[in-house]
């Protein structure tokens, strides 16, 4: 009896000794595979930027509104949506680039069908959550920024407007085609511009875990200051969105205003950086876009405790992410272009733009 007992000790001893290595196993994967999930790459070790921790759980949305593309519904008695033109891989646009290096596409007019586009996502009963800022005086955009986006913006589409402002009762009255609707949200003002642009990340991040979970597949972050003046629609969809600045595309990239100070997490060298992105426009899916606003918004604050301000704030921050994370969709400078710029002859059509303003008239300060 008593060997017996002896005998058992040691094979206790093993057997929980490889319990607990395995336990150990099983979390270190566990941890390492969920950081990687949504496809964040690692921090380069030139970075400094912290990465998101905080992840958007699982159920926000299936992966397949990306990947998975299907051909229209067949049985229709209605076929004119199967009949779209021929595509081909010897013609079209020759004039400018359509693809970007890490293959992600670059949509320019010509460059996609939208009757075939829209077809697709019809079926999908997609929701598209947009944002706007109107802080101050710049509720004066407002009213021309929702009138032209519902002439132009995903026209057919479910689409919830979700305007942040300090003067609720100045939000003008538009008429919403069904389907699409306007949430009005408060926030304080401020007396700085500088931190009214800058605070939108945490506002998006904090909408985007508070609201959209279950309810928006997508979610597009505009300017007010802006108008629509053409189509804007499924074909900027994507996985994480973002538009070439319409100042700097033609320019070598040492001349991109991107923040230069090292000290700074929005830091980009020369040398480095693919494109000028614009901070008044960029979208993709709820998940993406929750990890770039936290993560602008974690770098934007961490610049702060240190006495620093990115060059172009939240701009800045957004460009240092889309150089790391690069962008699966990529709009052209037809997505945003400026009011007082005369269009480019490789811009066939502006879709969207921002007006022209008198920065001293609306601004709360210099
Ligand atoms: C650029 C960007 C802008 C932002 C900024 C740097 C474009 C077209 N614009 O524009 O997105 O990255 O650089 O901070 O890429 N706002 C208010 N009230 C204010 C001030 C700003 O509501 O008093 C909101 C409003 O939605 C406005 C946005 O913040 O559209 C950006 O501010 P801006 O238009 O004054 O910035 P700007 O022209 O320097």
């Amino acid at each position: 009896m008593q060997m017996y007992a002896m005998n058992i000790k040691p094979v206790t001893v093993i057997l929980l000794v490889l319990l607990l290595v395995g336990f150990y196993y099983y979390y270190y994967y566990y941890y390492y595979l969920s950081q990687y999930r949504f496809n964040v790459p690692p921090c380069p070790t030139s970075c400094s930027t912290s990465e998101p921790k905080d992840r958007v759980p699982d159920d926000v949305i299936p992966t397949d509104y990306v990947f998975h593309l299907k051909t229209p519904d067949q049985s229709l008695a209605d076929t004119a949506h199967l009949q779209y033109s021929q595509p081909s891989i010897v013609k079209g646009r020759t004039d400018v680039v359509a693809v970007t290096p890490w293959l992600a596409p670059i949509v320019w007019e010509g460059t996609f069908n939208p009757v075939l586009l829209d077809s697709i996502y019809k079926q999908k009963k997609i929701n598209i959550a947009v944002t706007v800022f109107a802080v101050g005086k710049y509720i004066m955009f407002l009213k021309n920024f929702l009138e032209t986006a519902e002439k132009h913006f995903f026209v057919g589409f479910n689409v919830h407007v979700y305007v942040f402002t300090d003067r609720p009762k100045e939000v003008p009255k538009v008429n919403m085609a069904p389907g699409r609707q306007l949430t009005v949200c408060s926030v304080p003002s401020s007396n700085r511009w500088q931190e009214i642009s800058a605070r939108r990340m945490e506002l998006i991040q904090k909408l985007i875990e508070e609201q959209l979970r279950k309810h928006s597949n997508y979610i597009f972050c505009l300017d007010v200051d802006s108008q629509f003046h053409s189509r804007w629609g499924t074909e900027s969809l994507g996985g994480l969105v973002a538009v070439i600045h319409p100042g700097y595309y033609l320019d070598d990239r040492g001349k991109f205003p991107y923040e230069r100070r090292p000290e700074s997490r929005a830091y980009v060298a020369h040398g480095e950086g693919d494109f000028y992105y614009c901070g008044g426009a960029f979208g993709g899916l709820l998940q993406e876009v929750f990890l770039l606003a936290n993560t602008c918004r974690s770098n934007f604050e961490e610049d702060a405790k240190n006495a620093i301000e990115a060059a172009w704030q939240e701009e800045s921050h957004l460009n240092r992410y889309m150089w790391i994370n690069k962008p699966s969709k990529v709009l052209s400078p037809e997505y945003l272009w400026q009011d007082f710029k005369p269009r480019n002859p490789e811009v066939k059509t502006i879709r969207f733009s921002g007006v022209i303003k008198n920065y001293a008239d609306i601004r709360p300060n210099v």
